[in-house]
C-alpha cells in the first residue's frame, strides 16, 4: 500500500452535483445502480479523466448520459474506474452498475449482513465497496436513495434524510425512497433493511419543529432501548442550550446491530450503533454501560453539526470532527453527572490509553501528515488528545471567548469540508488572539513533560515558580519546538484557603491560568503571606506529564483541603503512585513493599469522609492500575512484580481500613428500586470498592459469594463475580458463580461478553489456557467483534500478568489470532494488535518474546494493509 500525504492534497477535477442510488437487495447478489451527476470544476484540466474509487468491485454496467460507454473510453479494475473524454463545460450523468455480496462481507465495511439485517458502515472508505465513487470527504452532494427488497424479510427499508414514499413492487418485493437534502460525503451514507422492533418518541426543537425519533432494535429488546432514547432527547436539548445547535431533518433514527467494528456511526439522520451502546436494563447493564450509552448516543448525535454539517476536507483532519465531538460529549456528561468525577475518569482514561500510545512506536500528531491505512488513525490520540486540545482552547479563551469562536465556526463553515486551520482561525478571529504557537498541539506528537519547582521567600512574601518543558522525540519527529501550555494553578495556604497572589513577573497569567510558552520560564507572585503548597495543572488543564516534587505532608494537605475535588484526587494519586512504583522495583530486586502509613491513612480518611460524594471516594480507592504503574515506570517493566506490589499495597490499605470498609459496605446500599443515575451509581461503586478491600483483608471468598447471591443489578453482580474469579480462581465459589452467571444469561450475548472478559482478565499465567478453552465455548462466536474483543481483547489489553507471561506464550497466542482474524476482518485484527504498542518498555526477556511474535506477523505474506501498517510501525 502507498502512503497518503497531506501535502499532496488537491481538490477533485469534477464537482459532484447529485447522487441517486437504487439498491435491489439480495443477501448474496445485491444490485446497485448509481446515477451521479458531475460537472468539470472551473479551472480543471479539460482533458482530465474522471477517476472513481472502488474496493473489490466488479463493473457490470456503465452509461454516460444514458448511453453505453464504449470499451475504449474507460478502464475498470477492482480498485478504480477511470472514464475519459468527458464533456468540458456541461454537466453529465454517469450510471454505474455493480453487484455486491453482503453475506460474504466479513470485513463489516460497506454493505453487510448482521443477524439477517442489511446494514452499512462507510467511514472511512467503505462506500467504495458498494459502488465506484469519488470516495473522499470533500465531495459533498444531496442523495436520493431507493431501496427494493423482499417485503416479508425486510419490512423495514431505511436510509438517510427524510422519507419520500414507498409502496409495493413486483414478486413480493416493496420499495422505499429517501431524500437527504443536506449535501454530505459518502462516508455518511447509510442503508438498513430487515425486520426490527422500534421504540418511538418525538422531540420539539427550539424553533418549534417536531422531530420523530426512532430507535430500532431486535424484536423483544424494545424495553432495553428506553435509556438510549432518554439520553438522545437530553442530548438534543443540551446541544440547543449549550451550542445553539438545532436538529435539521424531520426524523432521527438509530439502529442497533450486533456485528459492528466500533462503537457507533454518525450517518446523517440514521446512526448505526453497536447494540452494546444502546441496550440496557438494570438486570443486564452495569453503571458503566449506562454511562457509555449516554456518552455515545450524545457523541453521535453531536456529530450532526460537528462532522456532518461541517465535515472534514480530508482524513488528516479527522480530529476536527472527532476531538471536538469528544470534547462536546465530555461536557455533556459532565453536566449530566458530577463534573469532578467525570473529569477524573477522563484523565484516568487519557493517561491509560493515550499516554502509552504517545510514548510508543504508534505515536502520531493529533493532526497527522501521512498515513498508509486511515482505519488505523481512529486513535485515542485523534479522539482523546484531540478533545484535550479543544479543552485547552476553551481554557485559554475562557467560556465566552470559546463560545464566540464556536459560533463563528458554525456560521462560517456550515456546509463546508473544513480543516484544522479553518477551525483554529475562527477562535483567532473571534478573539483577536494569535494561536499559532498553540497550534503545535495539533502537529507535535508526544506527551510534553513539564518540570516544576517552587520557592517561597517569607521576607518578600513572594513565591517563584520555575518551569521547564521538554517534548520527547516520537517517530518521524526528533526535534520539537516549545509549546503553549496552559497550566491552571493555585497556592494553597496553611489554613486550607487559596491565596490570591499577584503575578509580577515571568509571563502571562490570566486568572488561575499561567501560560508556559518558553522552554524555561520563571513566574514570580507577590502578596503570598505564608508558605503555600502549589497545586498545578489543576483539572488537568494540559495533557502533560508533570514533575513536581512535593512532600507527603504537602500532598496530604491538598488532599484534605483543596476546594477542588479533582485536585484532591490528583494529590492522592501523586501520593500513592510513587509507593506503587517503588514497590514494583523493590519486588523485582527481590525485596518487599513498604507503604508509608501517612499515605494509607490519607486514603482511608477520604474513603470514610461522608461529606464527599461516594463516586469521588470510589475513584480515590481505585488505585492506579497495573498499566498505570507500568507506564510511569516507563522501562524494564516486569508485570509480575507490578502485580505483586499493587496487591501488597491493596492488602495494606485493606487491613488498616477494614472498619471503614465494613461501614461503607453496610451503609452504601441503595434503597428499593434501581436507578442508573450518577449518585446511585456512585454508591454502588463505593460499596463494591469496599467489598474488594474487605476481601483483601479477609482473604476469603465468602463475602463476595454472598454479594453475588444477593445482587439485584448487573453492576453488583459482575463486581462480585470479578472478585471471586480474580481473587479466588478455581475455588468452588468462583466456579459456582461463573456457572450460575452463564446459565442465567445464556441468551444474552452482551452479558456473555462480561462473563468472557471477567475470565480473560484473571491474573496469572494460567489464564491463557482458560482463554484458549473459551474460544471453543459455544458462546464464543469468532466472527462477532464484541465477542472477540471481550475475550481476546480483554486478555491482551487488560490482563498484564496473563498476557505478558514470561515465557512469551501470550504474545504467540495473540500473533496466531491476528493472523487468523486478518483475512476476515482486518480492522479488528489491527486494533487487537495495538495491545502490544508498549512492548519496548518490557524487561528484556519479555521484550524479546514480544519482538519474536511481532516478527511472525511481519513475515506473513498475506497481511492486510491495516495489520501491515501497524506491525511495520511497531517494529521500526
Ligand atoms: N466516526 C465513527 C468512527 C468510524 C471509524 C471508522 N474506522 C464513530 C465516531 O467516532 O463517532
Ligand atoms: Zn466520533
Amino acid at each position: 500500500t502507498k502512503t497518503v500525504e497531506l501535502a499532496n492534497y488537491r481538490p477533485t477535477d469534477f464537482v459532484l452535483e447529485r447522487v441517486d442510488l437504487t439498491f435491489e437487495l439480495d443477501p448474496t447478489n445485491t444490485k446497485v445502480d448509481a446515477r451521479l451527476i458531475f460537472h468539470r470544476r472551473d479551472g480543471a484540466d479539460p482533458g482530465a479523466p474522471l477517476v472513481l474509487d472502488g474496493d473489490e468491485l466488479k463493473l457490470s454496467g456503465l452509461l454516460l448520459d444514458q448511453n453505453e460507454v464504449p470499451a475504449g473510453q474507460y478502464d475498470a479494475t477492482p480498485q478504480s474506474l477511470t472514464i475519459r473524454n468527458l464533456p468540458e463545460a456541461v454537466p453529465f450523468e454517469i450510471t454505474v452498475t455493480t453487484f455486491i455480496n453482503p453475506e460474504a462481507n466479513t470485513q463489516l465495511m460497506g454493505l453487510y449482513r448482521t443477524n439477517g439485517v442489511y446494514c452499512t458502515q462507510c467511514e472511512a472508505e467503505g462506500f467504495r465497496r458498494i459502488t465506484y465513487f469519488p470516495d473522499r470527504p470533500d465531495v459533498l452532494a444531496p442523495y436520493t436513495i431507493t431501496i427494493i427488497a423482499d417485503k416479508a424479510a425486510n419490512p423495514l427499508l431505511l436510509s438517510n434524510g427524510n422519507f419520500l414514499g414507498g409502496g409495493n413492487y413486483d414478486e413480493g418485493r416493496h420499495f422505499a425512497a429517501w431524500f437527504d437534502p443536506h449535501p454530505k460525503p459518502s462516508y455518511l451514507f447509510a442503508l438498513v433493511a430487515g425486520d426490527l422492533g422500534v421504540v418511538e418518541d418525538t422531540f420539539t426543537t427550539m424553533s418549534g419543529r417536531d422531530v420523530v425519533l426512532k430507535i430500532y432494535v431486535e424484536h423483544g429488546k424494545e424495553p432495553r432501548a428506553a435509556y438510549a432514547m432518554d439520553a438522545l432527547k437530553r442530548s438534543m436539548k443540551w446541544d440547543e442550550e449549550r451550542f445553539g445547535r438545532e436538529y435539521d431533518l424531520d426524523i432521527f433514527m438509530i439502529v442497533a446491530v450486533s456485528d459492528f467494528n466500533m462503537g457507533a456511526m454518525e450517518n446523517k439522520g440514521l446512526n448505526v450503533f453497536n447494540d452494546k451502546y444502546v441496550l440496557a436494563d438494570p438486570e443486564t447493564a452495569t453503571d458503566q454501560d449506562y454511562a457509555n450509552i449516554e456518552a455515545i448516543i450524545a457523541h453521535e448525535y453531536f456529530h450532526n453539526w460537528t462532522g456532518n454539517r461541517i465535515t472534514c476536507r480530508d482524513w488528516f483532519q479527522l480530529c476536527l470532527k472527532e476531538g471536538l465531538t469528544v470534547y462536546r460529549d465530555h461536557e455533556f456528561s459532565a453536566n449530566m453527572r458530577s463534573r469532578a468525577v467525570k473529569r477524573i475518569a477522563e484523565v484516568r482514561h487519557l493517561k491509560s490509553e493515550q499516554f502509552p500510545e504517545d510514548a510508543g512506536p504508534l505515536a502520531h500528531p493529533v493532526r497527522p501528515t501521512k498515513y498508509r491505512e486511515i482505519n488505523n488513525f481512529y486513535t485515542t490520540t485523534v479522539y482523546e488528545k484531540g478533545s484535550e486540545v479543544t479543552r485547552m482552547i476553551a481554557t485559554l479563551l475562557g467560556a465566552e471567548g470559546f463560545k464566540k469562536g464556536m459560533d463563528l465556526y458554525f456560521e462560517r463553515h456550515d456546509g463546508d469540508a473544513a480543516t484544522v486551520e479553518d477551525f483554529v482561525k475562527c477562535f483567532e478571529d473571534a478573539n483577536g488572539r494569535d494561536l499559532s504557537q498553540f497550534s503545535l498541539w495539533y502537529h507535535q506528537a508526544g506527551t510534553p513533560m513539564v518540570s516544576a519547582s517552587g520557592a517561597y521567600d517569607p521576607a518578600a512574601a513572594t513565591f517563584t515558580l520555575s518551569l521547564e518543558q521538554m517534548i520527547p522525540a516520537t517517530p518521524g519527529q526528533s526535534a520539537k519546538e516549545p509549546m503553549h501550555i496552559p497550566l491552571s494553578f493555585a497556592l494553597i495556604l496553611d489554613n486550607g484557603s487559596t491565596a490570591t497572589p499577584i503575578a509580577v513577573a515571568g509571563g502571562e497569567v490570566t486568572g488561575d491560568v499561567l501560560h508556559l510558552t518558553e522552554r524555561k520560564q520563571t513566574f514570580t507572585f507577590s502578596g503570598v503571606s505564608s508558605r503555600p503548597v502549589l497545586s498545578l495543572n489543576r483539572g488537568f488543564s494540559a495533557p502533560i506529564n508533570l514533575h513536581l516534587d512535593r512532600s507527603t505532608d504537602d500532598l496530604v494537605h491538598i488532599a484534605r483541603h483543596d476546594s477542588d475535588l479533582f485536585a484532591r484526587w490528583q494529590a492522592l494519586n501523586d501520593l500513592i503512585l510513587p509507593v506503587l512504583m517503588q514497590g514494583a522495583r523493590d519486588i523485582r530486586d527481590g525485596g518487599t513493599v513498604t507503604c508509608p502509613p501517612a499515605v494509607i491513612s490519607a486514603l482511608i480518611e477520604i474513603a470514610g469522609n461522608d461529606a464527599l460524594e461516594p463516586a469521588f471516594r470510589a475513584q480515590v480507592l481505585a488505585l492506579p492500575s497495573e498499566a498505570d504503574i507500568a507506564r510511569e515506570l516507563g522501562s524494564n517493566n516486569d508485570p509480575d512484580a507490578i502485580h505483586s506490589a499493587r496487591t501488597a499495597v491493596l492488602t495494606a490499605v485493606a487491613k488498616t481500613g477494614s472498619k471503614v470498609f465494613q461501614h461503607l459496605f453496610d451503609t452504601m446500599k441503595n434503597g428499593a428500586g434501581f436507578s442508573p443515575d450518577a449518585a446511585s451509581a456512585g454508591r454502588r461503586a463505593l460499596r463494591n470498592s469496599a467489598l474488594g478491600y474487605l476481601t483483601y483483608a479477609e482473604q476469603s471468598p465468602v463475602r463476595a459469594a454472598e454479594a453475588f447471591a444477593s445482587a439485584d443489578n448487573m453492576t453488583d453482580l459482575v463486581q462480585a463475580l470479578s472478585v471471586l474469579a480474580h481473587r479466588f480462581p478455581d475455588t468452588d465459589e468462583a466456579d459456582a458463580a461463573l456457572g450460575a452467571f452463564v446459565t442465567r444469561f445464556d441468551d444474552n450475548p452482551l452479558v456473555i461478553d462480561k462473563w468472557l472478559s471477567v475470565q480473560a482478565t484473571i491474573p496469572g499465567a494460567g489464564t491463557l489456557d482458560r482463554v484458549k478453552a473459551l474460544m471453543e465455548n459455544r458462546h464464543f462466536v469468532a466472527s462477532n467483534p464484541n465477542r472477540m474483543r471481550a475475550l481476546v481483547g480483554s486478555f491482551a489489553f487488560s490482563n498484564p500478568t496473563g498476557f505478558n507471561r514470561a515465557d512469551g506464550e501470550g504474545y504467540r497466542f495473540l500473533a496466531e489470532r491476528i493472523l487468523a482474524i486478518d483475512p476476515k476482518n482486518p480492522q479488528l485484527a489491527a486494533r487487537l494488535l495495538t495491545s502490544m504498542r508498549s512492548w519496548r518498555s518490557l524487561e528484556p526477556v519479555r521484550a524479546d518474546h514480544a519482538r519474536a511474535a511481532l516478527l511472525t506477523i511481519d513475515r506473513s505474506a498475506q497481511l492486510s494493509s491495516d495489520v501491515r501498517d501497524i506491525v511495520d510501525r511497531m517494529l521500526k
